[in-house]
């Protein structure tokens, strides 16, 4: 144990492997992402987690239609999840796969204590059940459309008659004390809209679940019991605490669990903020901190789907703007927890006028005149002067402004208070025009190129877990050491002297396909 270091366990949600990854699936993550990397910075002892839901029907289907077999099918797709982990920069610290032998262990311990303590009982099940949300839903959740099929009305997603024996959870009697949860602990769903939704869910009533099916048999086998295999919900969310090592309670459970953070979208509440912390509970475990539920993304005005085929790859992404630009698009550009539309229009003046022009031309200005006119080192200074202070002192205060925003996922606002101060320190510049202080007084265009350095400094700092590779690059260029990278090293200030390389840009303009001069290409 490393001793008295506070612990951050954050998750994403596990993603079904019947589909190649898109841009909601690179979306949840990149903002677990973020928090992991500022947390670490700011730190804390964090435990990031994602991985692949690879049990249930839909996975069985989508094996089938693949003509291969779900084990053969599930390890080629999964690897496209780690794939997209890595070319998004990812910093998770495990990968768990719902297959894996630590899983089922630890799938068939919660349920022989959910057996033991009588939450868990056998029935037979007769009710509609949507495939591709793995769910069972009520008659008054559905309607009908046009062509007379019957759908979730939360979802869309078509119904069938499900008619088998299934064990039940006795969700029914854990209504009060779920109530009782939410209450005692206002932070844990949000935003408050989705806390809301829950609350008012929960207060119309609870049936029991069935969590087990036996017309297919790709999942976790029951205890003593296989014929019936866990319904993959169940599996699905016990993968949180496997991770953590259940059954094994002792060592990483007790030092990460509860889980501080569980980020989901909002199609997947109900099973986190209703089921799970039920489960937990019945099983005498403690519920997560705090669910967040994010937005869904449409693509140039259109909901993404795979039959609509406007489904965005994340990678051509990354391969057509960049992946820190990306980065930063994804979690500017939307509040998070509100839903968004991709667009490319909208992509490319983010990238062009927020990270080029304000932030690129600021560092591109700055260390060019230090290259230039500073012979090329961290320059002197004199005493500040008021100003000076008024630039330096919220560049350096960040930190402290961002936690917050931080903690309650707020990250449009973390971004947009960065860019407070990249804005001040435009500002700055032109109002110092250090380039005519170099005839009249060049030790105050030294002060002044200092005071920039330094914001450039506190605004590499802050940028790490956003676009960490462009942040790394503004960092490596004013030579802050690695070990003076983390948040508690923002006090250690750039000495005047300290050579820096030759510059270069952090963020390019993207410039569209025949927007080049005639000839050019
Ligand atoms: O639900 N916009 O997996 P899944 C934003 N296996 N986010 C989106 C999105 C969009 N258009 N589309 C998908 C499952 N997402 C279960 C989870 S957890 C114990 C089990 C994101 O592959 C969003 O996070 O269908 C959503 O909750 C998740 O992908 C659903 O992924």
């Amino acid at each position: 144990m490393s001793g008295s270091k506070r612990t951050y366990y954050l998750t994403t949600p596990i993603y079904y492997v019947n589909d190649a990854p898109h841009i909601g699936h690179a979306y949840t993550s990149l903002a677990c992402d973020v928090l992991a990397r500022f947390k670490r910075l700011d730190g804390f002892d964090v435990k990031f987690l994602t991985g692949t839901d690879e049990h249930g029907q839909k996975v069985e289907k989508a094996a089938g239609m693949a003509g291969l077999a779900p084990k053969t099918f599930t390890d080629k797709v999964s690897q496209n999840f780690r794939d997209l982990a890595k070319a998004m920069n990812f910093s998770n610290d495990d990968f768990i796969r719902t297959t894996e032998p630590r899983h089922i262990r630890s799938c068939q311990a919660l349920w022989r204590e959910l057996l033991k303590r009588g939450d868990i009982y056998l029935g037979s099940y007769a009710g509609w059940y949507a495939v591709r949300d793995e769910a069972f839903y009520a008659e008054s959740e559905l309607t009908q459309t046009a062509d007379g099929k019957r759908v979730a009305i939360a979802s869309g997603a078509e119904v069938e008659w499900v008619e088998e024996p299934s064990y039940f959870f006795r969700l029914s009697a854990w209504q009060d004390r779920l109530l009782a949860y939410y209450e005692a602990n206002p932070d844990c769903i949000a935003p408050t809209s989705r806390r809301n939704e829950v609350i008012s869910f929960v207060r119309s009533g609870l049936q029991d679940l069935s969590v087990s099916r036996t017309t297919f048999s790709w999942g976790v086998p029951v205890p003593d019991d296989p014929a019936h295999i866990m319904y993959v919900w169940l599996d699905a969310l016990t993968n949180y605490i496997t991770a953590a090592g259940y059954p094994d309670t002792e060592g990483d459970f007790a030092r990460y669990w509860p889980a501080d953070l569980h980020m989901v979208g909002k199609d997947i509440l109900r099973f986190h903020c209703v089921y799970w912390p039920a489960f937990l509970m019945a099983a005498g475990i403690a519920p997560p901190k705090r669910v967040f539920a994010h937005g869904w993304w449409t693509n140039e005005g259109q909901k993404i789907s795979k039959s609509v085929g406007n489904i965005i790859e994340p990678l051509a992404l990354i391969e057509r703007y960049g992946l820190d630009p990306v980065r930063y698009f994804l979690l500017r550009e939307v509040p998070f927890g509100a839903d968004g539309d991709f667009s490319h229009k909208a992509m490319i003046t983010r990238m062009n006028s927020e990270l080029a022009n304000d932030l690129g031309n600021l560092a591109q200005r700055v260390l060019s005149m230090i290259n230039k006119n500073a012979a090329a080192q961290v320059p002197a200074h004199d005493a500040f002067t008021d100003e000076d202070r008024a630039m330096l002192d919220p560049a350096l205060r960040l930190v402290e402004r961002l936690r917050p925003l931080i903690d309650a996922q707020a990250f449009h606002e973390a971004l947009e208070a960065i860019w407070v101060v990249v804005r001040a320190a435009n500002g700055y510049v032109d109002r110092q025009a250090p380039w005519a202080l170099k005839k009249t007084d060049p030790a105050r265009m030294d002060t002044v190129l200092y005071v920039l350095a330094e914001v450039l400094r506190a605004l590499g700092l802050v940028m790490q877990p956003f676009t960490p590779d462009a942040a790394a690059n503004l960092l490596d260029q004013l030579a802050v050491a690695p070990e003076a990278r983390s948040f508690a090293a923002i006090g250690r200030a750039l000495i005047s002297g300290q050579a820096l390389p030759k510059p270069q840009g952090i963020f390019p303009r993207f410039i569209e396909e025949g927007a080049e001069p005639a000839g050019a290409a």
